[in-house]
């Protein structure tokens, strides 16, 4: 079966506000530095964090049995100078309690790519997943504005028809430094 549709709420913030997402400090959603559509989210004043996360418990029974394929993804810039600014990304999977029992952690990163680059996490759902989360940080560096910005977020999940026993034939992918937890 082929991944579905985004299951994310206002995944490129063309809401034009912070719809579906739970911010924290001074994330702002703005026409600025978007990647596509007219609006992202970043800006902030000072530090900030989003989030938002997918109940994907529905499949329980199937992710449990390993059947169960996720790809998250987000893009992240600078605009222009980073000033010492920085951003992180973790791409998540929680239990039913919403611990993190697997993730992909950009770490905090401050190298100014003013060009959006691709943070994606594909794997099969570890067993007991029932949350999938996108967690965004953006973080001053000692000037006036965070900037980095964040578009285009996708959880999207594929349930697998024929189980594979090979660990080896398990689609898995992570783009960009960070690190890797959980199987
Ligand atoms: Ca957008």
């Amino acid at each position: 079966m082929a991944y579905g549709s985004n299951l994310l709420t206002n995944p490129g913030f063309e809401t034009g506000d912070g719809t579906g997402w739970t911010t924290s400090g001074t994330a702002t959603v703005r026409n600025y530095n978007v990647r596509s559509g007219t609006y992202s989210l970043g800006y902030g004043t000072a530090n900030y964090t989003a989030y938002q996360a997918v109940d994907i418990s529905a499949y329980a029974t199937a992710i449990d049995a390993g059947n169960v394929n996720a790809d998250i993804l987000i893009y992240t810039a600078f605009s222009g100078a980073s000033e010492g600014d920085s951003w992180r990304v973790r791409l998540q999977y929680l239990n039913s309690a919403s611990a993190v029992i697997a993730e992909v952690d950009s770490g905090t990163i401050t190298t100014p790519n003013t060009g959006y680059v691709l943070k994606e996490d594909i794997r099969v759902c570890p067993s007991g997943t029932r949350y999938l989360r996108i967690y965004l940080y953006g973080t001053e560096g000692g000037s006036t504005n965070t900037d980095v910005y964040f578009d285009d977020a996708s959880i999207t999940i594929e349930l697998i028809v024929v189980p594979l026993t090979n660990y080896l034939n398990k689609p898995r992918r992570s783009r960009f430094p960070g690190s890797i937890t959980g199987i």
